[in-house]
This record gives structure tokens, C-alpha cells and sequence, in this order.
């Protein structure tokens, strides 16, 4: 805290918590004057994760709520579709139009024709989950399949150890070897990384593997740099080396895993020969790698969801998440699966989506979020007619965003928008409405990052008439004349019912009471320290309370029952065999200074993240006559986009990498990557496949005329 704001008496202390999709969920405090007017935003001192500093975006905070841009008023188009002509309206006028618009399409076609749009604009429970859910099961609108993110690797990690249940980020101290395999948490998760360099001062080794030279892996002490989609055959050769010279727990496997006999079998096939010509990593690395981490106890597996935005996503996370069981790496302290704290405490679904009510109608149709533009251009049948988007920006962030734009500009589609800002998606929106920043509603956060429950009180007043998640909806119902009390609550009614509903199934929700979480903000979750190592009784959570190297829940989903490797669908592999020597592997992790597309238009944040770049191997820009500074153009069947070329040794060769998620209208010709990204689906849980993307590559030197609608 800088002196100045610590004497200043007259400034308030509210206690809040960052809304964003970050696993590290940091405790804020934001002081307010006697204006009401927020004078900063810091990371809480006395946050076990936070520990009294924010991220580069996050520090910027006060930038974002108090923008210029900041959309006050619901608007109205009054121009054609994508122009960006509106004029202010009432909320009043807002909401009439909308129910009407509703009532019409509900009467012609149906409720399933209403698609709400969202993803994790906010993660609050309050304007996230219960947003996404009660007014939309009453109204009987269409059902989304919200998997555009983590959704393989979530289902992987379900079937194979039965829950999401990684040690909080503190614990990284005690482990020896700490395995980050496709995860940048120097850029995502940066509270990650003070233990992991408290680790290495212990004396840790930390290991990367990522096919891009990463924020994280410069800094680690050895990187491997697969190819990107051959992960599974990697770890299956690992697997082989630790059994073949016999580095591995045949009694832990017998006791605590279940099918190892099915998953040795494919093990045997990954010979290091066989897996170096796969994934491009020498045999000679495997082998080591292998022997480090059968031999390095304890042995963390960090993994995050990057990794698995591929065509076989799913099956990579399975077989990775067996790994810590060939040597009993489960149950030990710093040990095991470091993906997601979210299965420690679990919301009562009842309470939180009232979908049981005799009000709702049954559950419609599911629509998958990353087949918006397929859907909106033909593939649903019946069709869809109206869009409401919030806590999400698809023309930037959804892949095949061209098919996405196309959709928008449907005469017979009526869209709304609610957002803080004026985006790409707004842009085409009938209404627009305007949202309030995390500084400006109640909330309450379950982290899944780390073991903390944090209330989010607000700090100052709505700007504008700007107006949360959860109170549209609220706005909503009453237009459409539902009475229901579970739709009329406010934000607190609504996290009480929730948290009083869910207290008797949850051991780690005792002595937590709402008016303790208003009153300190973050809480510990009460998990005794010794059960805070997951899996510690060596009890899983899948049915056979083992770890499921075999599993019958997969079967029964239609699944690959066992662990494996098989080629991406558009494969590096499929290059090989000589398809086109011209394609690339297009790859676009996330940006250091933006969440997914949000940041995107402020000023700094661009600034700091410079261009939209296309990083090049040297062999491959110096075939194709690329110099650094260059623009190139990159497309597929899809569609295509410009960028500005950067030949650097952070890829491989045959593999580009720019990073997400620039705001088309601030790219070359207002497009970005996502116009050649893949709308096919993982192989696990509808999940997106972003990086499963072959595109060929050109330079040009003249402008591209913008085709953008
Ligand atoms: N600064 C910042 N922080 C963020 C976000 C952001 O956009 N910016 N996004 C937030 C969100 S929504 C999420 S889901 C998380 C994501 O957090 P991460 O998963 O850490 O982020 P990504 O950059 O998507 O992917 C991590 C790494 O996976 C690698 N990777 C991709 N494919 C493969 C592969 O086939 N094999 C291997 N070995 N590695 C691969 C990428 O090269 C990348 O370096 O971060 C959150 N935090
Ligand atoms: N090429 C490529 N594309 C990617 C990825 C990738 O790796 N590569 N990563 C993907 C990932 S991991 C994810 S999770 C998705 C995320 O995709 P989206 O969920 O669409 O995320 P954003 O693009 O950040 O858009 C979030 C929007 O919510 C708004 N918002 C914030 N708070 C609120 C609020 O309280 N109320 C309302 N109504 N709006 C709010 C923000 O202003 C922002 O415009 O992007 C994906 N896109
Ligand atoms: S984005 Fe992540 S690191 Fe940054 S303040 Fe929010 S939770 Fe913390
Ligand atoms: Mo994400």
C-alpha cells in the first residue's frame, strides 16, 4: 500500500475479489474517497495467494471502470446491422422490446429458438452460474453447452480421478520436481509462480513442455517442445521408459488404479524411437525425461486447459493425468495433478438453478457455444432467432468467427448485448445494455485456483445506468411476468439460499456464514491441512473409487475407454504424410496482458501487448524469404487474417504461434485468428479445438481490403 493512501483516514476499505476467469481468484481491496469515487484497487496483503499484489492487467483496474468507452445507456440500433449506429433508450424501453420480441418468438416458434450466449465475463456465483441458469430454465430457452474453454480436460480429469481437486498453489513448495505441461502460468496464473520459485530455491527442478518457448518456460530449468497435439504419445513413452527399467509402484497400481493391464498394453506400442518421430522430441529426451520424473519425489503435473484445445484434448489429459499413478505420486504432499480446486466445494445445484420448479418447462435442446456461427447460419433446426450475449465477446474470442459475423448480420435474428463495452459483438447487436465492473456488485467467488471463498462487497455506486448480470434478469423476469420469488431475490437473498442450501453436503463450508464473508471478504475454506492433499486416503472419486486407467463411465459416453494417442484430426502428423509441405500448425495461447478478448481495448494493456505477431521458425521464414516486421497473411477453408511476422527459435519448426485474443476491430482488416480457427469439436465434452488448426501462409506486402460485413 503506498504511503499516501495508508494515512488518508477519509478512504474507505471495501473487500472485494477479481471477477476474472483466472484461477488465481485474488482477493482485492479497493479504496474509495468521500466522493465514492474508487482511488485504487490492490491484491489483499493477508491473502494466503494474493499476498498484496495484482497481475499487470488487474493493477490497471480503475482504467477498465472508469474508461471513456464504458457504455452507461441501454441503446438502440438505428442503423444497419454491424454499423454501429445507436441511440440512447430507457431500461424501461429496453426491456419492453425485448420480452416482446420474446413473447413473438415464443408463440411462432418456441423458447428453444432463444439462445443465451455467455461464458466468464465474471465468475461470481451470483451474475455467472445463477445468471446462466434460473431465468433461462423458467423462460424455457435454448440450453448452452458452455465448453469453448476447459471442457475435454474437465471431463478427463472426472473420469480418471472422479474430481477437480488440486493442492492450492502454496503447497508447491514441498515438491522436487514440478512438471508444467502445457500451461503458461507466468502469464495466467501469475500467483503461481513466487512458490514455484520458492520451490526452486528448495531446490526443485521445474520442467516445461510446451511446443512454444513460453513466458514460463524461459524461465524453467529445462523445456521440451513437443509438437502440438502429440502429448498423449509422449507421456505413453515416458510410461514406457519408467516400465521398462522398472521406475515405477506395480503395488500402488495394483492397489489404487484400476485397468493398468489395458493401459500397459498401449504402452507398449510408444517405444522413444516410435514417440520421437511422433512429437519431435529426441529419444534421448524422453528417456531422460522419464527417469527425472520417476525419480524425483515428490512430483507435481501442473497442467491448465491450453493444452487440451485440441481434437484429441480429452484423451491427452487422460493419459497425463495417469502419470502420477505409475509412481504413487497421488495422495503425496506435493505430489499429483495440480489442474483445477474446483471439486472442493461443490454449490447445492438445486438451490443455485431452480430448475426443478414446476414453473420450468423440460430442459429443451443443448446447443454447443463453439458451433455459434454454424448455428446461426443454418445447422439449427429450427433456427435460432434470438441471441442475448453477456460475459462473453464472440466475434473476437469464438472460433470461425467469420460464420459468427455472417449469422449476425440475419435480418430475421433479434440480438442483445450486454456488456461494459461497445464490442466487436455489440457492434451488431438489435439493443445493447449496459453492464456494471466488479467494483459495482455484490458477488460471491469460489476459486478454482485455490481454497478461498471470497464475498465481493461493492465498492462504489453503478456509473451510468449501468446495471449487473443477475439484476437484468431480474429486470427480465418481471417483463415476462414471472412472479417466482427464486427470480426476484436479490444478490445476498441469493448467495444466503445458496450457501445455507449447500452447507449440510460441504464439511469445507462449516463456521463460513455470510455474514462472516461480507464482514472478512476471503475465507479460508475449512479443510483440515491434512486432508488438504488431495486424494490423501488414497480414495478417488470415479465409481470404482480408483484411479480409472479403464473406465466404464467412458465407454457409456461413447468414448475410448482407455488412455491414448491418436492423431489431431488436422495433424502435423497428416503434414508429415504429405498432404501440403506449405501448411502450418497455427497455435494462439493467451495474451500476457489480456483475458481472452477482454483488456483488448485499453489503451495500455494493447500498448504493453504491441502488435498481433506471427511467430515464425527461422528455417520456415527463411524457406519463405520472411523477415521479422513483416506482414503475412495466414488462411484455411475458414477464412484468414493478417499479422505481423516475429522469426524467433520459440517454435519449432512447421508450428506458428500468435497469441489471443486481439479485438478484431483493433487488427489488420478487423479480423483476428479466430477467422481461421476450427468449429469441430474435441474428443471429449463438446470442447473447443482452437489450436487444431492448419492454415498456409503468404506474405503480403499490400493492404488487404477489409471484408468484415
Ligand atoms: N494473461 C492471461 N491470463 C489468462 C487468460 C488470458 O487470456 N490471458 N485466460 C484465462 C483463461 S480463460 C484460461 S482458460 C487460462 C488458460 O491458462 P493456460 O492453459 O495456462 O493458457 P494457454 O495460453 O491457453 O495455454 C498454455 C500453454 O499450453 C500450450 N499448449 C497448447 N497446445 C499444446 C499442446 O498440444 N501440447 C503442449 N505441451 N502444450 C500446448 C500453449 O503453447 C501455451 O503456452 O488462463 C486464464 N488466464
Ligand atoms: N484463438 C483462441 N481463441 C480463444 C482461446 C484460445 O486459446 N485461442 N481461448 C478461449 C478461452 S480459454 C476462453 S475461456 C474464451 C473466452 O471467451 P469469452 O467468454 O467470450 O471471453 P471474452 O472474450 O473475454 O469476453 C468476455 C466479455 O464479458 C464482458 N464482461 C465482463 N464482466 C461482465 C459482467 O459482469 N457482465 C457482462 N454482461 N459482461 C461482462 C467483458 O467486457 C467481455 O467483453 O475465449 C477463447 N478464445
Ligand atoms: S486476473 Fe488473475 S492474477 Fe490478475 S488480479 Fe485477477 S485473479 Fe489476480
Ligand atoms: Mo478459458
Amino acid at each position: 500500500m503506498s504511503a499516501s493512501v495508508e494515512k488518508d483516514r477519509t478512504l474507505r476499505v471495501v473487500y472485494g475479489s477479481c471477477p476474472h476467469d483466472c484461477p488465481d481468484c485474488c482477493a482485492l481491496e479497493t479504496h474509495v474517497d468521500e466522493q465514492g469515487r474508487a482511488v485504487s484497487v490492490r491484491g489483499r496483503a493477508d491473502h494466503p495467494v494474493t499476498r498484496g499484489w495484482l497481475c499487470a492487467k488487474v493493477n490497471r483496474y480503475l482504467e477498465r471502470v472508469y474508461h471513456p468507452d464504458r457504455l452507461l445507456y441501454p441503446l438502440r440500433r438505428v442503423g444497419p446491422k454491424g454499423s454501429g449506429e445507436f441511440r440512447r433508450i430507457s431500461w424501461e424501453e429496453a426491456v419492453a422490446e425485448i420480452t416482446e420480441r420474446w413473447q413473438d418468438i415464443i408463440r411462432r416458434h418456441g423458447a428453444e429458438c432463444i439462445l443465451p450466449y455467455s461464458y466468464a465475463g465474471t465468475l461470481g456465483l451470483v451474475n455467472g452460474a445463477v445468471t446462466d441458469s434460473r431465468f433461462w430454465h423458467r423462460l424455457g430457452a435454448c440450453r448452452l453447452e458452455r465448453a469453448i474453454c476447459g471442457h475435454a480436460a474437465e471431463e478427463a480429469v472426472l473420469l480418471t480421478v472422479g474430481g477437480r481437486l488440486a493442492p492450492s498453489p502454496e503447497m508447491l513448495v514441498h515438491s522436487k520436481l514440478i512438471l508444467i505441461w502445457g500451461s503458461n502460468p507466468a502469464s495466467t496464473a501469475p500467483h503461481v509462480m513466487p512458490f514455484l520459485r520458492q520451490a526452486q530455491q528448495r531446490g526443485a527442478c521445474v520442467i516445461v513442455i510446451d511446443p512454444i518457448r513460453s513466458l514460463t518456460a524461459r524461465s524453467a530449468d529445462q523445456h521440451v517442445q513437443p509438437h502440438p497435439g502429440t502429448d498423449a504419445a509422449l507421456a505413453l513413452s515416458m510410461m514406457y521408459v519408467m516400465v521398462s527399467e522398472g521406475l515405477y509402484k506395480p503395488e500402488w497400481i495394483a492397489e489404487h488404479t484400476l485397468g493398468w493391464e489395458h493401459l500397459l498394453e498401449r504402452v507398449l506400442r510408444f517405444p522413444p524411437e516410435r514417440a520421437a518421430d511422433i512429437t519431435g522430441v529426441p529419444a534421448e529426451t524422453i528417456i531422460q525425461l522419464a527417469r527425472t520424473y520417476a525419480t524425483t519425489a515428490p512430483a507435481m503435473l501442473r497442467v491448465s486447459d491450453g493444452i487440451n484445445r485440441h481434437t484429441n484434448g480429452g484423451q491427452t489429459i487422460r493419459t497425463l493425468a495417469c502419470l502420477p499413478a505409475l509412481i504413487g505420486q497421488y495422495g503425496v504432499l506435493g505430489g499429483g495433478l495440480m489442474y483445477s480446486t474446483s471439486d472442493w466445494l461443490r454449490w447445492n445445484k438445486a438451490a443455485l438453478a431452480h430448475e426443478h420448479e414446476d414453473v420450468c418447462p423440460p430442459a429443451p435442446r443443448t446447443l454447443n457455444m463453439n458451433r455459434l456461427g454454424a448455428i446461426l447460419t443454418g445447422e439449427a433446426d429450427p433456427p435460432v432467432y434470438s441471441l442475448y450475449v453477456y460475459d462473453a465477446n464472440p466475434v473476437a474470442s469464438t472460433p470461425n468467427a467469420g460464420k459468427i459475423v455472417e449469422g449476425l448480420m440475419r435480418d430475421d435474428l433479434f440480438t442483445v448485448v450486454h456488456d461494459l463495452f461497445e464490442t466487436d459483438t455489440a457492434r451488431y447487436a438489435d439493443i445493447i445494455l449496459p453492464a456494471t465492473s466488479q467494483l459495482e456488485h455484490v458477488d460471491l467467488h469460489k476459486p478454482y485456483g485455490h481454497l478461498s471463498l471470497q464475498y465481493n462487497t461493492p465498492a462504489i455506486a453503478p456509473l451510468g445506468e449501468a446495471r449487473s448480470n443477475w439484476d437484468v434478469m431480474r429486470a427480465l423476469a418481471v417483463g415476462m411476468g414471472f412472479q417466482d420469488s427464486w427470480l426476484q431475490d436479490d444478490a445476498n437473498a441469493v448467495i444466503r439460499e445458496i450457501l445455507t442450501a449447500s452447507a449440510s453436503q460441504n464439511p469445507a463450508l462449516d463456521g463460513i456464514t455470510f455474514e462472516r464473508l461480507q464482514a472478512e471478504g476471503s475465507i479460508p475454506l475449512a479443510i483440515p491441512a491434512e486432508e488438504r492433499i488431495p486424494f490423501a486416503h488414497g480414495i478417488f472419486r470415479t465409481p470404482s473409487g480408483k484411479v480409472e486407467m479403464y473406465s466404464e463411465q467412458a465407454v457409456a459416453k461413447g468414448y475410448d475407454p482407455v488412455p491414448g494417442w491418436v492423431p489431431e484430426n488436422d495433424s502435423y502428423q497428416k503434414q508429415k504424410e504429405g498432404s501440403s509441405a506449405t501448411t502450418f500448425t497455427l497455435m494462439s495461447p493467451a495474451a500476457h496482458h489480456f483475458i481472452s478478448s477482454t483488456f483488448g481495448n485499453q489503451e495500455r494493456m494493447k500498448t504493453k501487448e504491441g502488435t498481433p505477431t506471427l511467430r515464425i521458425h527461422p528455417c520456415d521464414a527463411e524457406a519463405r524469404g520472411i523477415q521479422s516486421g513483416q506482414m503475412v497473411r495466414v488462411s484455411n477453408e475458414r477464412g484468414w487474417c493478417r499479422l505481423v511476422a516475429e522469426v524467433t527459435e520459440d517454435v519449432r519448426p512447421g508450428v506458428l504461434a500468435t497469441t489471443t485474443v486481439w479485438w478484431p476491430r483493433f487488427s489488420p482488416d478487423q479480423r483476428n485468428v479466430n477467422w481461421t480457427t476450427s468449429d469441430r469439436l474435441a474428443d471429449f465434452g463438446g470442447g473447443s479445438t482452437f489450436h487444431t488448426n492448419l492454415v498456409t501462409l503468404e506474405v503480403v506486402d499490400a493492404p488487404v481490403a477489409s471484408q468484415n460485413g
